[in-house]
């Protein structure tokens, strides 16, 4: 038995490199079931994370009452981390939407029925699409945590339905960088690499990632490789001192801590290192890439003492790194928020995949690029064209793609958006700020907790004159603003596929019955396109399925020879665990890593994007893009570095960083109602580092106010591990499950961390600029205590005496089999 609390990553199982990682079945049940009580066990996946481990739900009298991983997937071998143990089901009792609301005369959201809310929905959009603005009047703001059968049907909705460009999921505040840099380098979005290249690689960079927390089935793996024979070295890029940076002293790696707003100084230091160090694959450059001259031309001022001044980070240090990655035969990178979630997102996550084409490091075993995904169906968004991509990573720009899909969906190429491109959600919400959005449909996020600069959120989600439709299973904070509100089904209650960082298909069966009368939301979008009537060319109904296995059917067509081919997929072959893509005729059971004969989908008929610069976002034409005759090579793409938007000063000379513990996902409509985890870290707080502490004159626990530009908030201060001038604050923490009003919490100051950042965004992915806010820090008064931060992440405090150590209790325990 094991308190996997206290124990994140569980019983290490360490293997050498070459050889298979091995399986350890961990599982939880309600202590008041015991294993052999259980009615059945129900295929699925796991929905916190990216990683998409296989898993099992156990099923007592039509309840979910746990669940154990499966040893035979690939992802997983069995294990699962705390949010899959104790967050993935326990919310099972708690206050459920199960009934739509509508707001009432009075203007009170009140309980009502189907038919009343999903006629005032037809109704209103009705109404808006006969007006002069037609479907430009539509926004749809959708999630990472849908399943793929989901998004599929809302694409067709909103492309051939209504004909909106005006689709985005919350996606673009998580992994539209990873889309981004897949696009520009290799053409097109797909992972190139592999989870299984963890088991022989000879060293692994995490770029702004701290997998130890966010995907901690996935760094149980690195640190079963860590303690077996040939360990990994360790390169952790990272201005906190997280485990994966202690890994990286621990396997004489490096730890490089850069300002927050330097990452692609650094990167292009790293570049420039193996360049004049001649650690290069010449003839890798020579066949399978474009751009090496400018590229040397870009990084040639980047020395390392010129960027160490940058990123105050020793100029040794970045040697080292370059050479570790210049030396070793085989090397895994991933890269996740801490690039992602900046300035110049893609020009640095671009540069990763730089290195790995540098030496040819890419597409066979050890060799893989991780450009990695955040939420568990985030990468169907992207491939359903839900994020205003096209469907099946079609190119928005190429006529021949549109015509392609108007020829699937049978209806005429010119309702399908294609005249510019897709608009990302900061312009959504730009647009629904100044009214030209009058109704804005939000399904499985959270906006008025994640988005940046809550104040403006608020604002728009109040305004009268915008309609808002929230799609979830909990009242949240967003949920509140709206004028309907529907109850959705949750995982566990439905079925539909999703498709991890690693393309990993899985197919996750519905094991009990929604409460009340929620529904799926494949079954509302079903309902809403009946309602509306949506036809195609010859009047029949456009959306032509009605189940989800008709939906995966359609879409495995919509992917028949693209790069993201599912046609050999099928829910019975699912059962069997997870599959990569592309499968079909070729790849029967699937394809382990991508691009292993060194070509890429480049070619101007077959590529996703024409590509941009990386500096400005400028959009490459058609024309230009043909002259540069990419035929299947890869892009090196470079920019110089510029600083951040808002660096500190003498008014806010702290640099706000935000991001996550390992024990909560997002702003916890799950995890926060799950005991062991909420206990685990029941509340806000802000890392503070302790020379700036000392300067602050604040101790532990005492209640500090952060202040940027855009807001405020107040929370206990940790005394952490951190560099001096940079403060971090999870951003979990809304106001939902302690009902106050408009950010405030009951004890009178808000605590999310968004009331802070600022609406910024990269120029090539959108993606908003959670990772560098310049604040002031301020002590407010003496705490009652240390502050509520758990003890065993990036968050332990400097001096840990006095200090409880974070742990589960009685009933928390988990059953770990490790199978030889
Ligand atoms: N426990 C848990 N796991 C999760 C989630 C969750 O909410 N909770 N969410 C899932 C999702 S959707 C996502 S997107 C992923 C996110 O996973 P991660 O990206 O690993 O998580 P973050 O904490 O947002 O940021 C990672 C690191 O970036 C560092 N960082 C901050 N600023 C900079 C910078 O300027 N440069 C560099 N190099 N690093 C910087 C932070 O110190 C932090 O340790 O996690 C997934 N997994
Ligand atoms: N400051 C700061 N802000 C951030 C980040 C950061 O690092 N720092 N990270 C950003 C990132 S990477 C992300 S991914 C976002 C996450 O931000 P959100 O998407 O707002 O976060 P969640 O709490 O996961 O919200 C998902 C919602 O979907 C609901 N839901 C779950 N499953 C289903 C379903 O099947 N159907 C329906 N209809 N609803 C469902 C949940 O109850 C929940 O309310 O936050 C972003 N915001
Ligand atoms: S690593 Fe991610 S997918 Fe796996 S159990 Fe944890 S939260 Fe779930
Ligand atoms: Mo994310």
């Amino acid at each position: 038995m094991n308190d996997r609390i206290a124990d994140i990553w569980g019983t290490r199982t360490p293997h050498g490199s070459g050889t298979a990682w091995p399986a350890r079945v961990d599982s939880h049940l309600d202590p008041s079931v015991r294993a052999d009580e259980v009615d059945r066990w129900v295929p699925s996946a796991c929905v916190l994370c990216s990683n998409g481990c296989g898993c099992e739900i156990a099923v007592k009298d039509g309840r979910m009452v746990g669940v154990r991983g499966r040893a035979d997937d690939p992802v997983n071998r069995g294990r699962l981390g705390p949010k899959g143990l104790y967050g993935s089901w326990q919310w099972e009792h708690a206050d459920r939407l199960g009934r739509p609301l509508v707001r009432d005369a009075r203007g009170e959201l009140a309980e009502s029925d189907w038919d009343t809310a999903m006629g005032r929905v037809a109704e209103r959009s009705r109404r808006l699409l006969e007006s002069e603005a037609g479907g430009l009047s539509h926004g749809f703001y959708t999630s990472g945590q849908l399943f793929l059968e989901e998004y599929y049907t809302l694409a067709v909705i909103g492309k051939a339905g209504i004909g909106t460009p005006h689709m985005d999921g919350n996606t673009r505040l998580c992994t539209a960088t990873a889309a981004a840099a897949l696009k520009e380098s290799f053409g097109s979005d797909g992972q190139p690499g592999s989870y299984r290249d963890l088991e022989s690689a000879d060293a692994v960079f995490l770029y702004g990632h701290n997998m130890a927390e966010t995907q901690t089935v996935l760094w149980a793996r690195v640190l079963d490789r860590i303690e077996g024979s040939d360990p990994p070295r360790i390169v952790a890029v990272d201005p906190r001192l997280t485990q994966v940076a202690e890994a990286a002293r621990r396997t004489g790696g490096v730890h490089l801590a850069p300002l927050p707003g330097t990452n692609h100084a650094l990167m292009n230091a790293l570049t420039r290192e193996l360049v004049v160090h001649g650690r290069l694959d010449e003839d890798y450059i020579a066949r399978h890439t474009l751009g090496f001259d400018d590229l040397r031309a870009t990084v040639e001022p980047y020395t390392p003492e010129h960027v160490a001044d940058i990123c105050r980070v020793p100029a040794a240090d970045i040697r080292r790194a370059a050479e570790i990655f210049g030396t070793s035969d085989r090397v895994v990178s991933t890269v996740l928020q801490g690039f992602y979630q900046s300035h110049q997102a893609t020009a640095a996550s671009c540069a990763v995949n730089n290195l790995h084409l540098l030496r040819g490091l890419l597409g066979r075993p050890g060799c893989g690029i991780l450009q990695m995904n955040g939420q568990p169906t985030a990468q169907n968004t992207r491939e359903c064209g839900a994020d205003g991509d096209l469907p099946a990573f079609r190119n928005w720009n190429n006529p021949d793609h549109v015509r392609e899909l108007a020829g699937l969906w049978n209806v005429d190429p010119l309702t399908i958006p294609h005249w510019a491109p897709p608009t990302h959600a900061m312009q959504i919400w730009r647009y629904c700020e100044q009214g030209s959005i009058r109704l804005l449909w939000i399904s499985g996020t959270n906006p008025a907790v994640s988005l940046p600069e809550l104040d403006r959120v608020r604002n728009i989600l109040r305004q009268e004159s915008l309609f808002v439709i929230v799609q979830d299973g909990f009242l949240t904070e967003t949920a509140r603003y709206a004028d309907v509100v529907l109850p959705a089904a949750l995982w566990g209650e439905k079925q539909g596929t999703f498709t991890n960082a690693s393309r990993t298909v899985h197919l996750s069966d519905r094991a009990v019955e929604p409460p009340g009368q929620a529904r799926s939301d494949l079954d509302i979008w079903l309902d809403y396109a009946r309602r509306m009537d949506f036809r195609d060319r010859d009047g029949a109904p456009l959306i032509k399925w009605t189940d989800p296995r008709g939906a995966f059917d359609a879409w495995r067509e919509c992917t028949r020879g693209r790069p993201v081919d599912y046609t050999g997929l099928s829910y019975d072959k699912l059962r069997g665990g997870g599959i990569p893509w592309p499968v079909n005729e070729r790849a029967p059971e699937g394809t382990e890593r991508l691009y292993g004969d060194g070509r890429f989908p480049t070619a101007p008929d077959e590529c996703e994007t024409y590509g941009h610069d990386l500096l400005t976002g400028g959009a490459v034409g058609p024309a230009t893009y043909r002259a540069l005759r990419p035929d299947g090579r890869a892009f090196l793409k470079s920019a110089p570095y510029v600083p951040p938007p808002q660096p500190p000063d003498e008014v806010h000379p702290y640099v706000l960083t935000t991001g996550r513990t390992a024990y909560h996902f997002h702003t916890r409509t799950k995890t926060g109602r799950s005991r062991p985890l909420r206990r685990a870290a029941p509340d806000a707080w802000v890392e503070l580092s302790v020379p700036d502490a000392a300067r602050l004159g604040v101790t532990e626990g005492d209640i500090v106010r952060v202040e940027s530009p855009q807001g405020a908030l107040e929370a206990p201060a940790r005394l952490g591990r951190g560099r001096e001038g940079v403060v971090f604050v999870p951003f979990h923490y809304g106001y939902g499950d302690q009902p106050g009003t408009d950010g405030a919490v009951p004890n009178g100051h808000p605590r999310a961390a968004n009331e802070l950042t600022p609406t910024e965004w990269d120029p090539v992915s959108k993606q908003p600029v959670y990772k560098m806010t310049a604040a002031r820090v301020a002590k407010v008064r003496d705490g009652s205590g240390p502050a509520p931060a758990p003890t065993t992440t990036a968050s332990a405090p400097a001096d840990p005496s006095g200090v409880p150590a974070t742990a589960g209790t009685a009933g928390d325990e988990v059953t770990e089999r490790i199978e030889d």
